[in-house]
């Protein structure tokens, strides 16, 4: 019997097969877990539709997290298939492409960095608070996944290091919030992976070489890592585990 047995997961970010919530979704179903989609656009539609099909759900559900309706729109869909929830995926971010390329001071403006925080940021909180309802009562627990990038000063990540920084600070104050009720709020600090929003930032290559020349393992770790550990953290193993962030790196953030 799997360690997620009995538990309902809502996946929110998956753009393709290399997305750290495709990795996380495999992983939570090989542990048991039911899951549940949310898809940004008709565009990314097929592509959730695949990772629903493989991981035996028909719960997709349209999400744009810019949204307030569509954020709504969620629980009220989800309301339909589940009665509640266990476990909130948020592995969602965004920041205009401008912003993740030159010089911090020559790049950031006032959008963009709202842009940033509002999509990469605000919207865990944003999507946590919506599904309450559904999830109060429960031994549940939520993720986010964040990168070093919001407590060092990285090449090219400019905006999205401040929005990191917020979204970390927003998983401590939803924890603080949240525990009373028995809910748990985690993050994953991820180590470059390339995905579609890692192909967004400029020198994503040299960030990746980097690591695997400098980190403790010697090379980058895999989506699958990430969504062993997520599962892992949402699942009643981790029960005395909130607010944290915990690195899956290869060991990178540790070295000087
Ligand atoms: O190296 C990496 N890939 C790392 C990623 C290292 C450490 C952390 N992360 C973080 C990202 O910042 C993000 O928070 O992991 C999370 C997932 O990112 P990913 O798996 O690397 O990227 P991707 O497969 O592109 O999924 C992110 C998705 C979006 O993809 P695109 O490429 O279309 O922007 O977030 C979703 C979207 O599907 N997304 C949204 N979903 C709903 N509403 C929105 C939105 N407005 N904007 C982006």
């Amino acid at each position: 019997m799997g360690f997620l047995e009995g538990k309902r997961a809502l996946i929110v970010g998956i753009a393709s097969p290399r997305s750290i919530a495709w990795g996380i979704a495999e992983a939570m179903r090989a542990q048991g877990a039911e899951l549940a989609y949310t898809y940004q656009n008709d565009k990314l539609r097929t592509r959730v539709e695949k990772i629903a099909e493989a991981t035996e759900s028909d719960i997709l559900v349209p999400c744009d997290v810019a949204s307030d309706a569509e954020i709504d729109g969620v629980f009220t869909e989800l309301k339909k298939h589940w009665d509640h929830y266990d476990i909130l995926v948020h592995s969602v971010g965004f920041a205009p492409r401008e912003q993740l390329d030159g010089d911090y001071m020559d790049v950031i403006n006032r959008e963009g960095f709202q842009i940033a925080h509002d999509i990469s940021s605000y919207s865990f909180a944003g999507l946590a608070k919506a599904g309450l309802p559904m999830m109060q009562g429960r031994d549940a627990s939520m993720l986010t996944l964040t990168y070093m990038g919001s407590e060092r000063a990285m090449p090219s990540y400019n905006v999205m290091g401040l929005a990191k920084a917020s979204l970390e600070a927003n998983v401590r104050y939803m924890a603080q919030s949240l525990g009373p009720k028995g809910i748990r709020v985690n993050a994953i600090s991820a180590g470059p992976i390339k995905t579609l929003a890692a192909a967004g930032i400029a020198r994503f290559r040299s960030m990746l070489s980097h690591v695997e020349e400098t980190a403790p393992l010697r090379r980058a770790v895999t989506t699958t890592e990430v969504g062993n550990v997520a599962a892992f953290l949402c699942s009643d193993l981790a029960s005395g585990v909130t607010g944290e962030i915990t690195y899956v790196d290869g060991g990178h953030n540790i070295i000087g």
